[in-house]
């Protein structure tokens, strides 16, 4: 076991799915909190989400449209079609909270 400092993630870029939603926001933010990182998001935050992070005083994640060199970490995420366009499957360190859907295999990752 290690320390937060001492985490293989302290590098990482946590991402969730294109057009984030709340799920995707709030789960990078909360796996960057947890295993270190940074919380980032592929596009503009909805209004949900805006509200959530103003009411609680929580920074919005950063902003990233390439993330190429970078190490990535998904959030909910289940679709393939829905990765960010310069994420390559060699870059992806880890994946939490995929919401699989039993029985289908249309939208298995891999
Ligand atoms: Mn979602």
């Amino acid at each position: 076991m290690c320390t937060k400092e001492e985490s293989s993630f302290n590098e990482v870029h946590w991402v969730g799915h294109l057009n984030p939603d709340s799920d995707s926001i709030m789960c990078v933010i909360g796996a960057a909190f947890l295993y270190g990182g940074i919380p980032t998001r592929t596009g503009p935050m909805n209004k949900e989400s805006e509200f959530i992070l103003e009411h609680f005083g929580v920074k919005p994640p950063l902003l990233v449209k390439d993330y190429q060199d970078k190490r990535v970490a998904l959030v909910d995420f289940n679709q393939r079609t829905q990765l960010q366009s310069t994420i390559n499957m060699e870059q992806i360190a880890a994946l939490i909270d995929h919401q699989w859907k039993t029985g289908t295999k249309k939208h298995r990752f891999r």
